[in-house]
């Protein structure tokens, strides 16, 4: 548990480098950081901040005998990266070396382990980052490709800090100026129109809309999108699964009905993650394990990015409802066995014998993934459920506000909105954000972060 009480504990974490060897690093934070090193580390007199001093560990058990040999880097409050007294001791990254020494360190007093996410959090409470931008800290980490590196990468240089900083300032021009007209109200000064104060609020619920609009892209960035193969039995789908991971992942055979349960792999095209799912062949059933993998495949349709509607000369097309915003590729399989005239215009046409329409299968997929990151491309855009929500409280205040300037309501229920739709935001940048929240953020970092 986080505690923002605790800040006074000087807290360590280690960052291991895989396997033996390497340079393990010991990251200290809080105002004693320095002077806890200085029994243990012989050049103690030549740190001097940012710069790296090479130097010797003496054996904390036997004095005078050295331990390791170490880079100690110091960076001094407020310029480090949680504001605070920071120190770096870079070691031989060997087992027994780091153990030693952080069990030696956290036995001095105060200082303890840190929890996951505490650096960043410490950041954050000293004002280095907001919270909007403390969280793509997390979502860099956690990038696997390079459209969620680089989208975690501009939030952290403050991108969505910068979106938000924009609607405030659109919220706060109406109201200063509506409370301004309550408290002089009675000295009949002329104000700016109704019809300004509206065009400030429908400006701010379009940058909103925006970015909530963001929000479907964002996700699929750093979760990846979901392309489902579907289609009846035996038209292929396993086998056009496989052909496009590159590997024999699915089991393939004549038997209409061979996959049972949904079969799921990524593969990368244009920097983005595409998270292949393999069904079932939809077809009416007695049996009760088909059964349950057709609704499977069912479901998997239903929270689909793009689904492969797949057909053969032999299977007809699936009749299936799709939500709203699905692409659906359709795609004639087996063509090296047959066509079937086709009456649908936007049909692939595959083989996975020959590799026909392989290729143009790839740049479809391609395009359409291209197409939305151009779309987003230069605008901040949302990743999680939480900024999400708090957009959406801030659109609702917003709304309401413009209703009470439609109805011509008084002006106090006007900047009551308007308060409301900036505490939103507030929540956003952390700093109304209540404590369990901001715990449950940081507990998503690991542990040194
Ligand atoms: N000639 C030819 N045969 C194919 C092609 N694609 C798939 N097949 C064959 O069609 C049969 C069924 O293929 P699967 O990939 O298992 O079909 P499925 O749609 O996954 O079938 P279920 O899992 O039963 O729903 C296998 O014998 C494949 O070898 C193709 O492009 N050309
Ligand atoms: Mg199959």
């Amino acid at each position: 548990m986080l505690d923002a009480n605790l800040q006074n504990d000087t807290i360590i974490a280690i960052s291991t480098p895989p396997g033996v060897g390497g340079i393990a690093v010991i990251r200290l934070s809080g105002s004693q950081s320095k002077e806890i090193i200085k029994p243990f580390f012989n050049n103690y007199h030549r740190l001097k901040p940012r710069f790296a001093v090479f130097g010797k560990l003496i054996h904390p058990d036997l004095s005078n005998t050295v331990f390791d040999e170490c880079i100690v880097t110091y960076f001094k409050a407020p310029h480090s990266a949680t504001g605070q007294d920071i120190v770096e001791i870079s070691i031989h990254g060997g087992e027994y070396i780091q153990s030693k020494l952080l069990s030696v360190l956290v036995n001095q007093p105060s200082v303890r382990l840190a929890e996951p996410g505490e650096f960043t959090f410490r950041a954050f409470l000293s004002g280095k980052y907001d919270l909007s931008t403390a969280e793509s800290v997390a979502d860099l980490i956690h990038a696997r490709d390079e459209a969620s590196h680089a989208s975690a990468q501009k939030r952290m240089q403050g991108q969505l800090k910068k979106s938000i900083s924009a609607l405030k300032q659109m919220i706060r021009e109406p109201l200063t100026l509506i409370e301004a007209e309550l408290d002089f109200s009675d000295q009949e000064i002329e104000f700016i129109t109704l019809s300004e104060h509206k065009n400030a609020i429908i400006g701010a619920i379009r940058s909103i809309d925006k970015l909530l609009d963001s929000y479907h892209y964002g996700k699929r960035v750093f979760e990846g999108f979901r392309v489902v193969f579907a289609g009846r039995p035996n038209v292929g789908k396993s086998t056009l699964f496989n052909k496009l991971l590159g590997e024999e992942r699915a089991i393939v055979t004549n038997v209409p009905g061979t996959t049972r349960d949904t079969i799921e792999d990524t593969i990368s095209l244009f920097g983005h993650t595409l998270i292949l799912v393999d069904t079932a062949g939809i077809r009416e059933t007695e049996e009760e394990v088909e059964y349950f993998g057709v609704n499977r495949s069912q479901r998997e349709i239903e929270r689909a990015d793009i689904v492969l509607n797949l057909f053969s000369f032999d299977q007809k097309e699936l009749e299936i409802s799709y939500p709203q915003d699905t692409i659906v590729v359709n795609i004639q399989t087996k063509a090296d066995i047959s066509r079937q005239p086709l009456n649908k215009q936007e049909v692939i046409i595959v083989s996975t014998v020959t590799d026909e329409g392989i290729s143009t299968l790839r740049e479809t997929l391609t395009s359409f993934i291209s197409e939305l990151a151009n779309k987003y491309d230069e605008s901040a855009f949302l990743t999680n459920q939480r900024q999400t929500t708090s957009f959406q409280h801030c659109k609702i205040a917003l709304t309401g506000a413009l209703q009470a300037l439609n109805d011509e309501l008084g002006h106090e229920f006007i900047a009551s909105d308007l308060h409301e739709a900036l505490n939103a935001l507030s929540e956003l940048t952390g700093e109304t954000t209540p404590d369990d929240i901001l715990n449950e953020i940081f507990q998503k970092f690991c542990v040194g972060k």
